[in-house]
């Protein structure tokens, strides 16, 4: 099969598969300035960062009072950075980065889209503006409700659009037959009362970011140590001696990360940065908040290694580190920690013997790295006491991501690494509450343990039967079986692969609601009825019955804390994600016991209730008081491991060949630029990578450039093909020159989500392979 549009059908239309649509920049601003391409020398989040803050406050019309807000992002009496999951420095008194800053600019701009813009625009006409213009047109203001007859967005009273969504659920046959998303934006408020919604309703489909992003290192650590998350915070990155971290581009994802690793360094810690791309954050870096040596362009270093390993390889390079291990313990008694070995840890002598089953040739061979730089790292793993390995999505978006993932705590168990100062494994999170909005109950598969609790705290009857994710959720909306769908935040059919089969899906559904701050695809690509809920954003003062409201979030490291917002709201006519929840709830479910009107006039009740359905909960509103907050105990930080075995248990896969067997294949993974945030896209400049004025591109080895004869900026085509066989074609991006591995090939999302089969999922995970995605490219025909 081949995924191609037909550019008649304007009603069909998605981006990426608009070929009649002249573009330049993928979904980016349209620009008529020339793009360029060449290598970026200077350190990261020096002053290319301040000029580029300047730029969007200006862009945005907000120097004032974007400036203040600098000031109070994430300060104890402030508000959460809406960024990234990074947490906070408390001994900081200016904490922000770069992106972080564009992102709270483009929630604060002064820009509205008002009723009236709706009735100029019609849905037709504005699927043909890019992202780029439809986010840019400001924050939404209304609840609006589709008009099919004039194909306009038409203004609609809350009460009339609770009404509407309540009568459609009310109206299905079966309670799974609507799914509930949640993007990571959320807060734990919010998440708890939207998985009360759904269960009580009766579902457990409640797909999240989460199934794109970090599932498989929560399936891991669930099944490696007994809980799904990390166990270190920002302190044990102070004292850790050795640094790992794998497949994150922190100088654009994770900025504040850029902090610890300089201080690191300049301690005499060693980094060592595991990547198929040598990223610029792994070089040298002038700390974001450090104006003076920003002015003296004082950079400092942030790594001592780089390797860039095959993708998906890091699997082979983790065991090849363990191998050097074993060899160090036969004449050395201190490379293993034995003590702690035996008595915390169970499959200890499975995963030697498999270790030693294992050759350095298919190690080589799959990591795709010499044998010395692997024991290069080996040896730095061993002279480390304290060791941390960090990592993000180029270790979860693949095929054997929940592997990779265990693997990392395999070797750090080898030694110890585990519940004491300074060591861990430490996930990065990708948005700024998903942690929380798992720990508050955003889960399709949830444990019984916390159904009961939840069932027993709020006298309601949860399904027991496990949910949709994102990937089941779309192919439920294509075999009829889902037919509303709530997206609570995000930007559903930006973020999800195959865009084409998931644009169809959403238009096949009787009901798509979003919440939502701004415009986006999602609102564009609807079913047969289709509401948009304005909300407020996070930096915006939330005013209820019972006064002023915060909310907290959980950041990546298990702290969780209150944010407050102080800035008037966009509109009048905004209200809270809790407030929408409990609207919705009540139109819903009329016979509710659910005290949801009250629960949100003062969100202190919300946390009562949570106190005593979450475990480290007990006084929430009490432990929200302290300045930072509190730490949820995380068990595996004092080496309780809540296994079936009551041990931390080594993990025994397999090495999985990570090699195309067609050598015309590149593996292909879709990654973010400097500037955007998912599917929200501020320009199209990556400046890291060197590039301005384009995003409609694909990074090749030179090698794989001259076997397809190739020159730097010809225009390719890139075909998918899916584990199912079907094949995914995207058109005239141009092929740039890049050092990465022979044979893989990297380019950004979203405009390459259209190349990801449905079926192109994690077996382990569940997770689509949005790093692992096998092309081949040829210059373009026309
Ligand atoms: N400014 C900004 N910040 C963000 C986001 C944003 O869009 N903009 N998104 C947020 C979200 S939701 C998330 S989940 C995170 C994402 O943070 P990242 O994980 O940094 O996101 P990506 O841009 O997808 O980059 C993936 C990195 O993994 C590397 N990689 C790819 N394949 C492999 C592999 O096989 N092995 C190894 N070792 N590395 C590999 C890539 O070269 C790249 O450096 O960032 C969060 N923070
Ligand atoms: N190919 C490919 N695809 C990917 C990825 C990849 O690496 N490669 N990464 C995946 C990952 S890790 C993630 S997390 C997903 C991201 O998926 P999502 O979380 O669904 O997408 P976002 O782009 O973060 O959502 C942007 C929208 O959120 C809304 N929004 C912003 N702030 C708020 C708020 O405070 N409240 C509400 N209700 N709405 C708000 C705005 O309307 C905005 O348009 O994408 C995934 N998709
Ligand atoms: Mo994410």
């Amino acid at each position: 099969m081949t995924v191609d549009p037909d550019p008649k059908q304007t009603s069909t239309r998605v981006p990426g598969l608009m070929p009649d649509v002249p573009r330049q920049g993928g979904f980016g601003p349209l620009t008529d300035g020339a793009w360029s391409s060449k290598p970026y020398h200077h350190a990261a989040a020096s002053w290319g960062a301040a000029q580029s803050v300047g730029r969007i406050l200006l862009r945005q019309r907000e120097l004032g009072r974007g400036t203040h807000s600098m000031f109070v992002m994430n300060h104890p009496t402030g508000y959460d950075c809406p960024g990234c999951a990074w947490p906070d420095d408390t001994k900081l008194t200016l904490d922000f980065c770069e992106n972080g800053v564009k992102h709270v600019t483009w929630e604060m701009t002064p820009k509205r889209v008002r009723p009236e813009f709706f009735q100029t625009h019609s849905v037709t006409e504005l699927a043909d503006w890019t992202d780029y213009d439809l986010e840019n047109q400001g924050r939404l203001t209304e609840p609006m409700v589709y008009d099919p007859d004039t194909d306009h967005y038409e203004p609609i009273s809350w009460q009339a659009a609770f009404d509407l969504i309540g009568a459609e659920l009310r109206a299905l046959d079966d309670p799974n037959q609507a799914s509930f998303y949640t993007s990571g934006r959320l807060s734990n408020e919010a998440t708890f009362l939207y998985q009360l919604l759904a269960r009580e309703y009766g579902t457990n489909n409640l797909p999240d970011c989460s199934n794109m992003c970090h599932e498989a290192s929560g399936r891991a650590l669930t099944a490696s140590i007994g809980t799904g998350k990390g166990t270190c915070d920002l302190a044990d990155w102070e004292e850790a001696d050795a640094l790992f971290i794998l497949g994150v581009n922190a100088a654009s994802n994770a900025p504040r990360m850029l902090t610890a690793l300089a201080d690191a360094t300049r301690r005499g810690a060693t980094v060592v940065h595991i990547n198929p791309l040598v990223e610029v954050g792994s070089t040298k870096t002038i700390v974001p908040h450090e104006m003076v040596d920003m002015a003296l362009f004082k950079a400092t270093a942030t790594s001592k290694m780089n390797i860039q390993v095959r993708p998906g390889g890091d699997l082979a390079l983790l065991r090849g580190m363990a191998t050097v291990v074993f060899e160090a313990a036969e004449t050395d008694p201190t490379a293993l920690d034995q003590t702690f070995l035996t008595d915390y840890t169970a499959e200890f002598e499975a995963y030697r013997a498999l270790v030693a089953a294992t050759s350095w040739a298919e190690i080589t061979e799959q990591a795709g790295l010499p044998e010395a730089e692997i024991r290069r790292a080996g040896e730095i793993y061993l002279k480390s006491e304290k060791t941390i390995i960090s990592w993000c999505l180029g270790v979860t978006q693949h095929e054997h991501g929940v592997d990779s993932a265990r693997e990392i705590v395999n070797l750090l168990l080898l030694r110890g690494n585990i519940g004491r100062p300074g060591a861990g494994p430490s996930p990065v999170r990708g948005h700024s509450n998903v942690q929380g909005n798992r720990t508050c109950g955003i889960d399709h598969r949830p444990s019984e343990t916390f159904l009961a609790r939840l069932d027993e705290v709020c006298g309601i009857t949860s399904p027991r039967q496990h949910g949709l994710d994102t990937v089941t959720t779309v192919e439920g909306m294509h075999d009829g079986s889902v037919k509303v769908f709530v997206g609570m935040g995000g930007d559903f059919v930006m973020a999800a692969p195959d865009t084409t089969h998931t644009a169809a899906g959403l238009r096949s559904c009787e009901l798509t609601v979003q919440v939502s701050t701004k415009l986006n695809r999602s609102h564009l690509v609807h079913g047969h009825k289709a509401v948009i809920l304005p909300c407020l954003g996070r930096t915006e003062k939330d005013l209820r019955a019972a006064g002023p409201q915060g909310v907290t979030v959980e950041d990546a490291m298990s702290m969780v804390h209150i944010s407050v917002g102080k800035r008037r709201p966009a509109s009048a006519n905004l209200l809270s994600e809790p407030a929408i929840i409990a609207g919705i709830a009540a139109a819903t479910l009329p016979n509710s016991a659910t005290p949801w009107q009250w629960y949100v006039e003062d969100y202190d009740r919300i946390r009562d209730v949570m106190a005593r359905v979450l475990p480290g909960f007990d006084g929430f509103n009490d432990l929200i008081k302290p300045r930072g907050g509190f730490r949820i105990p995380q068990p595996a930080r004092q080496r309780v491991f809540l296994t079936p075995s009551g041990r931390a248990e080594f993990s025994l896969a397999p090495l999985p060949d990570v090699i195309p067997t067609d050598s015309d294949v590149l593996v292909l993974q879709t990654m973010r630029s400097h500037d955007q945030w998912n599917t929200t896209i501020y320009s199209n400049n990556d400046r890291y990578r060197g590039i301005r004025n384009l995003r409609e591109l694909i990074f090749l080895n030179e090698a794989d450039m001259a076997a397809r004869g190739l020159t730097e900026g010809d225009f390719v085509d890139i075909t998918a093909t899916s584990k199912d066989g079907s094949l995914r074609t995207v058109r005239r991006f141009r092929a740039l020159r890049y050092d990465l591995p022979k044979g893989s090939a990297a380019g950004y999302m979203p405009e390459m989500n259209a190349l990801i089969g449905i079926a192109d999922y994690s077996t382990q995970s569940d997770q689509p392979l949005m790093k692992n995605v096998q092309v081949r490219v040829r210059p373009s025909t026309d």
